[in-house]
């Protein structure tokens, strides 16, 4: 496997951080043992976290009002893939890619694979785009896709999400993620179970299309870009129609597509409990879909989540593995601190709600002492697992502090002189 980042230099940064990892690790070790915890087996559980990360999460997003170009963003695909590397290697959690086409459009899908697998990762859910127009594209998406009153649109968006399947199934993907802006933006617009009618019967197509071991994964979103009712706007929906269409379409949360305030993890749990919980996009918000970095706004919310995930996994056993996925749009940070620091938050997440005493809080339960039940979850969640994150990336080969690793290495000096800022170009390579 190919290092991007010098594997010496991360040996070196381990090094200087060694006897003060040490120490904490002790420290928190002593607390843990005292509340019937082993340490050591919570850092092996931490070991196997995994979340992909967004192909377009490598690029600088913006906002729609205006896009301040990154230093060294990468140009194309293969370019994304080095910056997912670099990620990987320094935290030893995000081992696959979740690409988007066309913007990921390969010319060689095995050459793309190839690339990948040479830098240590793999693809997870292929993402499909129907909600813009593409160069040389014969039918507009201005007024819908899948949705879409015209049967030419329609079949144009069908075709468009086969291709991600064959795209995806030639890169060993296993899952595609279906996301449509469609809706409308006026009372009258649209016919709204008409909207949803069309909906499933092109999704019955492209459901018809899944290889046997594969998944599709309806994501929901609640406005935007339709602001006056979105088709596929809830869980409710997406629940309805990954119902209609049969047991390979499932339901992906994406944190930010909720009013706020909603209770997600609550969703989760009802997902988890009729078997449709597909999987996730991470990030968090404080308005709408901010796509900020996981944890920064609301990170007990996060908790919270795993905390019904750790639940379902007990109940559901090997068979409960929703796909963990990041979906975020960086405007002022570099993509690769905030994906490394996102990656980082959701294990943390993870981490913590291994914590939970779950055998007391259902007694807790059981016995209706809200008081102590709160406070259960609480105490999980105000415990810093930092020195667990630290110790498994450093077990698993990666950084101790991967933040000051990646700044060290100059990795971002390196790119931007090779890869030069192109004014006004987008995060997915399309201008
Ligand atoms: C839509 O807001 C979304 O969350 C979907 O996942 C898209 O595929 C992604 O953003 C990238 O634009
Ligand atoms: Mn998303
Ligand atoms: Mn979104």
């Amino acid at each position: 496997m190919t290092s991007v980042i010098d594997a010496g230099l991360v040996a070196d940064q381990n090094a200087r951080l060694d006897a003060q990892l040490q120490a904490d690790y002790e420290g928190l070790g002593g607390m843990l043992a005292r509340r019937g915890l082993d340490i050591d087996q919570l850092t092996a559980l931490a070991q196997t976290f995994a979340v992909a990360v967004p192909s377009w999460g490598a690029g600088t997003g913006g906002t729609r009002f205006a896009r301040f170009p990154g230093r060294g963003e990468p140009r194309n695909v293969f370019e994304k893939l080095e910056d997912c590397a670099v990620i990987h290697q320094l935290t030893r959690a995000t081992p696959s890619v979740s690409p988007h086409f066309p913007w990921d459009k390969p010319t060689d899908a095995s050459e793309l694979r190839e690339t990948a697998k040479a830098l240590g990762l793999s693809f997870d859910a292929v993402n499909s785009n129907t909600f813009q127009d593409q160069q040389g594209q014969e039918q507009s998406y201005k007024f819908g896709s899948l949705t879409s009153t015209s049967a030419a649109v329609r079949a144009q968006a069908v075709a468009h999400n086969i291709e991600c399947i064959e795209i995806g199934r030639a890169i060993g993907s296993q899952a595609l993620t279906v996301w449509v802006g469609d809706g409308a933006n006026f009372p009258g617009q649209h016919n709204l179970r008409g909207a949803l009618e069309r909906y499933l019967d092109s999704m019955r197509e492209i459901y018809a299309a899944l290889p046997g071991d594969w998944n599709v994964f309806i994501e929901h979103k609640l406005f935007e870009p339709a602001f006056y009712a979105t088709t596929i706007a809830d869980w409710g929906t997406s629940f309805a129609c990954a119902t209609e269409l049969g047991p390979k379409a499932k339901c992906l949360v994406d944190l930010g597509h909720h009013a706020p305030n909603t209770n997600i993890e609550m969703i989760v749990a009802r997902l988890a409990q009729f078997g449709k919980l597909g999987g996730f996009h991470f990030n968090d918000s404080k308005y709408g879909d901010d796509d900020l970095d996981s944890g920064s706004i609301n990170p007990f919310q996060l908790f919270l989540v795993f905390n019904e995930l750790a639940d379902a996994a007990r109940r559901e056993g090997e068979a409960f593995k929703p796909a963990y996925m990041l979906d975020q749009s960086h405007n002022v940070t570099d993509p690769i601190e905030s994906l490394m620091s996102s990656a980082g938050e959701v294990q943390r997440a993870f981490v913590q709600s291994a914590l939970v005493d779950r055998a007391a809080l259902a007694g807790l339960q059981e016995r209706n002492d809200v008081l102590e039940a709160a406070q259960t979850l609480k105490r999980a969640f105000r415990t810093d697992v930092s020195p667990i994150l630290a110790m498994a990336r450093v077990r698993s080969g990666g950084a101790a502090d991967p933040l000051a690793c990646y700044r060290a290495s100059g990795y971002r000096d390196r790119v931007a002189a090779l890869r030069p800022v192109r004014a006004g170009a987008s995060s997915s390579g399309i201008v």
